[in-house]
């Protein structure tokens, strides 16, 4: 039931240690000061900020296996599905604010606990379903998936701060939109697992229209469990969203750099427009049932 008079309650997570870059911790506020918390309220919304979460810095937080900084990731999403449980029970509709998408562990665990069964609408470039034993990288914001699906616990070893966790999505419960990046390792799980997916292939195909069709067939084809929309915004093209784009060797010209902000600042627009769009704005416009023309 995402519609207006919801009430929200607004997370932020300035988390980045679920990957290498520096930039990502920033986006809650950047989003916040981009206007979200008024505009919500200008289409009807409750809306309540709880704030950002703070983390403390964990020292020694040496690799385990591939993983980097594992003991970070594990207790920010302890305290972050901590908050979002409190969020929920406080009767709102929680948005969660990133920060890398590692945090989509703690956020789709913290949903979990207070709703039980959940279906996961996985918008991304990117399939995010490494475990710490395929990932080439190390990064966990590549692999929060691999730790929350069931048919995959058995394939995760144990990882220092993260025995608060439960696996808590079915395969079958989760569909993915945007994808164009795989890892070989992620199409076998992907595939193994028989995990819905439209790719840019399939946008591509049918449409967004009929892949929203299709998404809703699967996800409601037995009960209606509630959805966990994770949007990682890297999922956009970066035409619209160059908040992922690659450094370029030789240095950024000052015309360059101002080209980015700009760039910086459509993303953040776009975050925003996604969330209204999640809040029942539409684009046609909208009015009020009761609402009475002007006479002349
Ligand atoms: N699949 C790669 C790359 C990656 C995943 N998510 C992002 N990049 N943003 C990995 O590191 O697991
Ligand atoms: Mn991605
Ligand atoms: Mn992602």
């Amino acid at each position: 039931d995402l519609h207006h008079h919801h009430s929200v309650g607004i997370i932020g997570a300035p988390f980045s240690k679920g990957q290498q870059r520096d930039g990502v911790q920033s986006g809650a506020d950047l989003i916040r000061s981009a206007g979200l918390v008024q505009k919500l309220k200008g289409q009807g919304c409750v809306v309540k900020d709880y704030g950002n979460l703070t983390f403390e810095d964990i020292p020694n937080d040496e690799p385990v296996g591939r993983l980097k900084t594992p003991r970070a990731v594990g207790r920010a999403n302890e305290l972050l599905a901590g908050a979002v449980q409190k969020i929920k029970s406080d009767g709102n509709t929680c948005v969660m604010l990133g920060g890398d998408h590692s945090l989509a562990i703690g956020s789709i665990s913290g949903h979990a606990a207070s709703r039980n069964e959940l279906s996961v609408l996985w918008v991304d470039a990117h399939a995010d379903i490494n475990t710490p034993l395929t990932t080439p990288t190390g990064n966990i914001h590549g692999q929060p998936l691999s730790y929350l699906i069931h048919e995959l616990h058995s394939k995760i070893p144990i990882i220092p701060n993260f025995s608060w966790l439960k696996p808590c999505v079915a395969a079958k419960d989760i569909v993915y939109i945007g994808l164009r990046d795989l890892d070989p390792e992620e199409h076998y799980i992907m595939k193994f697992l028989g995990i819905k997916a439209f790719s840019m292939t399939e946008v591509d195909r049918l449409g967004i229209a009929k892949v929203m069709e299709l998404t809703c067939d699967h996800m409601f084809s037995k009960v209606k469990k509630p959805i966990h929309l994770s949007f990682d915004i890297d999922a956009l093209d970066p035409s619209v969203s160059p908040a992922t784009g690659t450094p370029v060797a030789g240095g950024l010209t000052y015309r360059e750099g101002i080209y980015i902000t700009e760039h910086i600042c459509q993303t953040v627009n776009a975050a925003v427009d996604l969330l209204l769009g999640c809040f029942g704005r539409v684009r046609e416009g909208s009015h009020e049932p009761d609402y009475k023309m002007p006479k002349a």
